[in-house]
C-alpha cells in the first residue's frame, strides 16, 4: 500500500487525523488485501497494472472475479488517486488549469459548485470525479467502487463519499465534508494528470 505523501494529521482541520489514518490503514488497504486475493489465482492478471485491469474489465478480467476485482481493484485504485491528490499546502490551480475549467465550466467556481451539486445529492455510496472523457472535461459520478476507468474515461480528481470518508468528524453533514476538500485538493496534481491525459 502507497503510503500518504504527509502525515494522517497534516489535513486538519479540514480533515481529521483518526479519519484519515482509519481511512487509509483500514479502508484502502483491505481493499488491496482483497483485490490481491481476487486475482491471487490468475497469475496472467497479475502482470497487469490494477488501472489496466480496470479498463479491460470485459476483456480481460474472467467473468467468476470480475465484481470482485471492480469493487476491489476499483476501491485501491479510487483511493490511491484520491489521497494523492490532497495536499496541507494550499496550492491553488495554475493558469492552464484556470483556462481548461473555464472552458469547460465557465470558471473554477462554477466548476466547484457543478461539482459539489453532483457530490451532494450522489444517493448512497460512491464518488464524485473530474475525468477527461471524449477529450472533454466533465463531471461524473459513480456508484459504489466503480472506476471511471472502466468507463474509458480517465479520472483527474475525485470525491469519496462514502459516509466512512467523513462520519467521524462530520456525521450526516456531507455538505460541509465537501466544503473542507476543496480547502485540500493538490491542484498540481490535477494538472499533472490533465496534461499527461492529452
Ligand atoms: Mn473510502
Amino acid at each position: 500500500l502507497p503510503s500518504l505523501p504527509y502525515a494522517y494529521a497534516a489535513l486538519e482541520p479540514h480533515f481529521d487525523a483518526q479519519t484519515m489514518e482509519l481511512h487509509h490503514t483500514k479502508h484502502h488497504q483491505t481493499y488491496l488485501d482483497k483485490f490481491n486475493d481476487a486475482v491471487a489465482n490468475n497469475p496472467e492478471l497479475t502482470q497487469l497494472s490494477a488501472v489496466e485491469l480496470l479498463q479491460k474489465l470485459d476483456s480481460l478480467v474472467p467473468a467468476e472475479i470480475r465484481q470482485k476485482v471492480c469493487n476491489f481493484g476499483g476501491g485501491y485504485v479510487n483511493h490511491n488517486l484520491f489521497f494523492e491528490s490532497l495536499t496541507p499546502s494550499q496550492v491553488e490551480p495554475s493558469v492552464a488549469l484556470v483556462a481548461a475549467l473555464k472552458e469547460h465550466f465557465g470558471g473554477v467556481q462554477e466548476f466547484k459548485d457543478a461539482f459539489t451539486q453532483a457530490a451532494t445529492t450522489l444517493f448512497g455510496s460512491g464518488w464524485a470525479w473530474l475525468v477527461l472523457a471524449d477529450n472533454k472535461l466533465q463531471i461524473t459520478t459513480t456508484a459504489n467502487q466503480d472506476s471511471p476507468y472502466s468507463l474509458g474515461q480517465i479520472p483527474l480528481l475525485g470525491l469519496d463519499v462514502w459516509e466512512h470518508a467523513y462520519y467521524l468528524k462530520y456525521q450526516n453533514r456531507r455538505p460541509e465534508f465537501i466544503a473542507a476538500f476543496w480547502q485540500v485538493v493538490d491542484w498540481q496534481v490535477v494538472l499533472k494528470r490533465f496534461e499527461q491525459s492529452q
